[in-house]
């Protein structure tokens, strides 16, 4: 080999190499690099180690510098290189000293390429030009060659996409890989080439003939495998791709390798068979066509198990999904084949269809003789909605075992090629891949691509040209494999993992098979895939295939495989024998998430208390109100530092808002190990900007401050992030989170409730029912911010009336209310809680339930919007205390609760609605004669508290009142359940009426004067018009309240002038050090924070003077409080929190926060006996 030769040849090609960069930097840097290693320095190898510290590139850099300054500057052999004239390099490796010096001509070809001068250099063009075209070449198989890879078995799609004629395919294929290049002639196809850097096809050569270059490159971009990379912007990592599938015998395997990939082939097209011959009209939708997917997951596992990985998620719809549990989860097949029997459920829960069902098992990878947990989640027939919450689930338990790195924990996701390019939850799933609170570290996606979805094949169910184009967003690979070479797809699947391992990023392995029968074994596809079955009808099974391949290739005898096949088959039907004697069965065997350790001993009808001691409460609020410390010069908004200061007055006045309630309740379960994860659009500052639980340093950007993470020194994380702007994919991610472990609190909250039907398959599919189904439970709790507010028909309603119609209590079964447990077990029966609490405390208390009951369940909260600083809706402290819990149901505490007999209406109301009704029954002057009760949870219905008041006011008339329409909001679900309960206390004469907003089929006007209207119509209709007398009234308070507020303003500007006069004298007197540390920032200046939240339209008339004084301390208590509480705050801990934007840093779990679970459920073979029975 001409080495001479070889250097010119990679000069050449490095210089047109920047395309690969992309920018003309990069031009300039592979120019040092190809300088770099002509001169022997390196050798092209090395480059790719040395290109991080690039020294030698610095080096040549400068000179090129200076040689384009002036070419005699530098020596000659420099000269001659830079000015690329010589191609003897004999005379290079010994130049001649006169020759080499610049020229004239050579000067002006190199200003030629200013455009200054127009006669080209003398150079041998066309010697340059092969050697172009070579790396066009190369560049064009590395980024097109996919295009003409051999991917269909069926071959009935051709290389370009298109549906092509068999004699068609090659042409076309060569077309369209050498699309711009076909047309160039060389001379002689056995020349030797230099091969570029960018390429590792040469493996240890660095000349090739052209003819095996092509031929090389044939065989890598064009084979059984279609590699889509070069959307990847890393040169690292692209070149890692590279070494994975150019380097020459990196797809080989050896002889063993070979022979377990033939069993596992055996197993899949085993099982398959089997199934189809004792089932023969069952639905189980087999995998034939696509077997090669065992192995392919089987493959994932080993080598992510090799390299640390402890625990797999698998996320996967209908295809081949019995296949997985037997072969990969290893569930036992007898188990599997008892649910193709009816078997009545011995144990709670309705159960889902036998290829719906999760799994879990822990098991032995016997390739690497270590253990590994195998999570198959359970999921609906809803395809791919189960992948966010795959994903939530992996996340999760990345979180409990601090795997800040996803080293131990692996999401792998099965979809099918119509619904992955289909349906928006991929995409909108896909996009949390990179997102600090969301990321799994890289998950990897199988696509089981048979080239049709039910009875639509991919011409009539995609735009893109792949199905996987959806994951193109990541850049991240993606290969296409032909699914009936097994080596192919088991490299990918190897390579995959190996990505995975190594940069953490998604990976998509696309197996382009075939689908044997129809969608399900009875469907007949000749109906509407006729020629594409034709086909089908003539492939010999891929696992034949492969066997008769490996016996010719003498890697194994005939008779070893038909041993093999007789094995699993013997293996089948010993199972199949065992199966029959399985007379019932139970759903929690079923079960992806055990919480063994959690219900190990415990009375689920007990529920821990929810109140805590007041002292906690001074603390927490103490912190929460507190800016970060002095030390730190933490630089915060002035808006920020007036929202401190009323969070202080509060404490002082010991008195919580709707954000300190919120916050008292994360901060109080943080405190008892529970981790708290809140997440949603927004959700830091809060939509109506309310919570601003993350404080923003004002001059530093990525430092910021979340007092509630740092309370106590060993509390559990409070963890509050903005998520993207998906309902859909985060809240099943969250939901996924909250089934990971019981002692999490998960609150997903939306921007507006109105925005939740956008997630309505998590809603339906797993909230409301993923319990009865799946026999799994989740704690998951939704704010869903909802009010009549005049804020239009997008913006007013989290439809209650929805949530409340999937709830599964009987509205005719009137329950035992004298049992001591009712309320826990009424809680216990019902599928989720739904409430619409209307102060800090009883959200305080609604939240510290979730995780203080025996069980876990749902909680749809509807959160108000001006409630969040409505001066009445403040709860005093003693509401949080040891001896308060939460309330179903707030009654009547007025003069009306003092003289019931003297009232004549009753009104029952849930949610903000009530503090119009007080001031409008204090407007119309009648608390004596109208008594209010709140449901604050409307389901499970409050059935005691109601009779209680009902029966209270004997003479009442019954009225339920709502904002909402009538078709819409509580009244649907409760009329029912208030016609129930009279009934069934002997009130059959009693019934409650309807007052609220007429039926609509929108959920609110959008005009305000209709607002208005309808508001005033159904105030009229309790309490009548106005009185003279007391229009009069309101009208002496209303200008008595405008004359205090003038007085008011006056008197705050005068102070404020005077102090500005005060400022101004004592700094004309001193003069400002240099050094004084800056007290106010810039924004300082600026007035309240962005005013773009959404503020409550219906401004509250006035504040109730009768409204009970709320027991404040004493004015002595006040400060002693005060100096106790920062006597306990913590002093260690570092309150400035830098934002880790990648990796996520978490806290090292703690003894509280670190699950009994996991440590109970690693010992646990099998899902626990009776977990959930009810
Ligand atoms: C959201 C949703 N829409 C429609 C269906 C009905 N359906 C079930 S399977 C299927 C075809 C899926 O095709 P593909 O994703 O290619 O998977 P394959 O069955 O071919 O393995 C359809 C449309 C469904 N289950 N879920
Ligand atoms: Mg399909």
């Amino acid at each position: 080999m001409n080495l001479s030769n070889a250097k010119l040849g990679h000069v050449i090609f490095s210089k047109s190499l920047g395309y690969e960069y992309g920018c003309h930097n990069k031009t300039r840097r592979s120019l040092q690099v190809a300088a770099t290693i002509f001169a022997g320095q390196i050798n092209p190898g090395a480059y790719f180690d040395s290109l991080a510290n690039g020294s030698n590139a610095v080096y040549i850099d400068r000179l090129y510098s200076k040689w384009w300054k002036n070419p005699s500057s530098v020596d000659e052999s420099w000269d001659a290189y830079f000015k690329g004239k010589s191609r003897d390099f004999s005379t290079l490796s010994k130049p001649k000293k006169k020759e080499s010096k610049p020229t004239a001509n050579a000067s002006r070809s190199v200003s030629a390429t200013a455009g200054t001068a127009t006669a080209a250099p003398n150079a041998d063009w066309k010697y340059i030009d092969d050697h172009l075209a070579v790396q066009a070449i190369i560049r064009a198989y590395q980024t097109r060659g996919h295009l003409a890879a051999d991917l269909d078995p069926l071959e009935i799609v051709g290389p370009t996409g298109h549906y092509l004629s068999i004699d068609d395919r090659k042409l076309q294929a060569t077309r369209a890989v050498l699309r711009q290049h076909y047309s160039y002639s060389f001379n002689d196809l056995n020349a030797l080439f230099k091969l570029p850097i960018s390429t590792l096809i040469g493996g240890n050569e660095q000349f090739l003939p052209l003819k095996e270059i092509l031929e090389r490159l044939e065989r890598v971009y064009c084979g059984h495998i279609g590699v889509e990379y070069m959307m990847i912007t890393s040169f690292f990592k692209s070149n890692w791709i590279r070494e994975h599938f150019e380097k020459p015998g990196s797809m080989n395997f050896t002889a063993d390798e070979k022979k377990l990939i033939l069993e596992r082939l055996t197993r899949s097209t085993g099982f398959e068979n089997f199934l189809a011959k004792k089932f023969s009209s069952e639905k189980r939708f087999g995998l034939e066509g696509c077997d090669i997917m065992i192995p392919v997951l089987k493959e994932i596992i080993d080598q992510s198990v090799k390299s640390g990985v402890e625990s797999v998620y698998i996320g996967m719809a209908h295809r081949g999904r019995l296949n997985v549990l037997a072969n990969i989860c290893r569930k036992p097949i007898k188990d599997i084949l008892s649910q193709f029997r009816t078997l009545k459920a011995r144990d709670w829960g309705s159960g889902d269809v036998k290829y719906h069902l999760g799994v879990f098992s822990d098991r032995l990878n016997r390739f690497n003789n270590k253990n590994v947990r195998i999570t198959v989640v359970a999921n609906p027939s809803h395809l791919e909605f189960v992948n966010p919450v795959v994903l939530g689930k992996a996340r999760a338990e990345m979180y409990h075992r601090g795997d800040y790195r996803g080293n131990k924990v692996l999401p792998i996701m099965m979809h099918g090629d119509a619904s992955f390019c289909g349906q928006g939850v991929v995409y909108e799933s896909i996009h949390l891949s990179d997102l600090p609170a969301y990321t799994t570290h890289g998950s990897i996606h199988v696509v089981v691509n048979n080239q049709v979805g039910f009875t639509t094949d991919p011409r009539f169910s995609r735009s893109s040209r792949y199905c996987t184009d959806v994951a193109r967003v990541l850049s991240v690979p993606i290969f296409h494999v032909n699914a009936d070479d097994p080596e192919a797809c088991v490299h990918c699947a190897r390579v995959a993992a190996k990505w995975r391992a190594k940069f953490h990023k998604d990976v998509v392995i696309d197996i382009v098979g075939y689908r044997r029968n129809g969608h399900n074994e009875a469907d007949e596809p000749m109906f509407t895939q006729p020629l594409m079955y034709q086909r089908i009808r003539k492939m010999k099974p891929c696992t034949i295939k492969y066997a008769d391949r490996l016996v010719k290739a003498g890697v194994i005898k005939m008779e070893d495989y038909t041993a093999m096949v007789s094995k699993y088959e013997k293996l089948c039907n010993d199972a199949f024998k065992e199966s029959k004697k399985i007379k019932t069965f139970k759903n929690s065997h079923w079960l992806d998430s055990p919480w063994s350790a959690f219900f190990q001993g415990r009375d689920r009808l007990k529920m821990c208390p929810t109140g805590v001691n007041l002292k906690v409460i001074e603390h927490i609020g103490n912190v929460y109100s507190s800016p970060p410390p002095p030390e730190q010069k933490f630089d915060l908004h002035r808006g920020i530092m007036r929202i401190l200061a009323m969070r202080k007055k509060m404490m002082e006045e010991c008195m919580a808002d709707w954000s300190l309630g919120e916050a008292l309740a994360f901060g109080t379960l943080v405190k008892d190990g529970i981790h708290v994860r809140l997440s949603g659009q927004d959700v830091e500052r809060g939509t109506f900007s309310h919570r601003h639980h993350v404080l923003h340093h004002q001059s530093k950007d990525r430092q910021s401050y979340n007092s509630l993470q740092f309370l106590y020194p060993d509390q559990a994380e409070y963890f509050v992030c903005n998520s993207s702007l998906s309902e859909c994919a985060v809240m099943g991610f969250d939901l996924g989170f909250s089934m990971a472990n019981p002692r999490t609190l998960v609150i997903w909250e939306a921007q507006f409730g109105d925005f939740v039907n956008t997630a309505q398959p998590i809603i339906d599919q797993f909230l409301a029912s993923g319990e009865t189904k799946w026999v799994r439970q989740s704690g998951l709790v939704l704010f869903l911010p909802h009010g009549m507010e005049g804020m239009g028909p997008e913006h007013s309603s989290g439809r209650i009336e929805r949530f409340l119609q999937l709830s599964d209590d009987d509205q005719d079964c009137f329950p035992d209310l004298s049992d001591p447990d009712f309320v826990a077990r009424q809680l216990l029966a019902v599928n989720w809680f739904i409430t619409n609490v209307t102060t800090p405390a009883n959200l305080f208390h609604a939240l510290r339930r979730q995780v203080a009951l025996g069980f876990r369940k749902p909680l749809i909260n509807f959160t108000p919007k001006s409630l969040l600083r409505h001066p009445l809706a403040r709860s005093p402290f003693q509401d949080f205390d040891e001896c308060s819990s939460f309330q179903r149901c707030i009654p009547e505490t007025g003069k009306a609760a003092a003289s019931p007999d003297c009232v004549e209406k009753l009104i029952f109301c849930s949610g903000k609605v009530y503090y119009d009704l007080l001031r409008e029954r204090e407007d119309h002057q009648q608390e004596e004669t109208v008594a209010i009760a709140r449901l604050e949870q409307l389901c499970p219905f409050p059935y005691d508290a109601v009779v209680t008041e009902i029966e209270k006011y004997k003479a009442a008339e019954l009225i339920w009142l709502q904002e909402e329409h009538k078709n819409q909001g509580g009244w649907p679900y409760v009329k029912p359940r208030f016609d129930t309960t009279l009934l069934n206390i002997d009130n059959e004469k009693r019934c409650i009426v309807y007052r609220g907003r007429l039926p609509n089929s929108a959920s609110a006007t959008g005009n305000k004067v209709q607002h208005y209207h309808e508001y005033r119509e159904y105030m009229t209709s309790v309490f009548g018009g106005l009185t003279d007398a007391n229009k009069a009234r309101l009208k002496a308070i209303k200008n008595e309240k405008q004359k205090s507020a003038k007085h008011k303003s006056e008197a705050s500007l005068a102070k404020a002038k005077s102090k500005q006069a005060a400022k101004k004298a004592t700094s004309s007197s001193e003069k400002p050090s240099a050094k004084e540390p800056k007290k106010v920032s810039s924004n300082e200046t600026k007035q309240a924070p962005p005013t773009d939240e959404p503020k409550p339209t219906e401004e509250p008339k006035k504040v109730s003077p009768k409204e009970p004084k709320q027991a404040a301390p004493t004015d002595e208590a006040k400060p002693k409080r005060a100096a106790k509480a920062s006597e306990k705050l913590p002093k260690t801990i570092n309150i400035v929190r830098e934002v880790v934007i990648k990796p996520v840093k978490f806290p090292s779990p703690t003894k509280k926060h670190r699950n009994d679970e996991d440590s109970a459920a690693k010992t646990t073979k099998e899902a626990p006996d009776d977990p959930f029975e009810k």
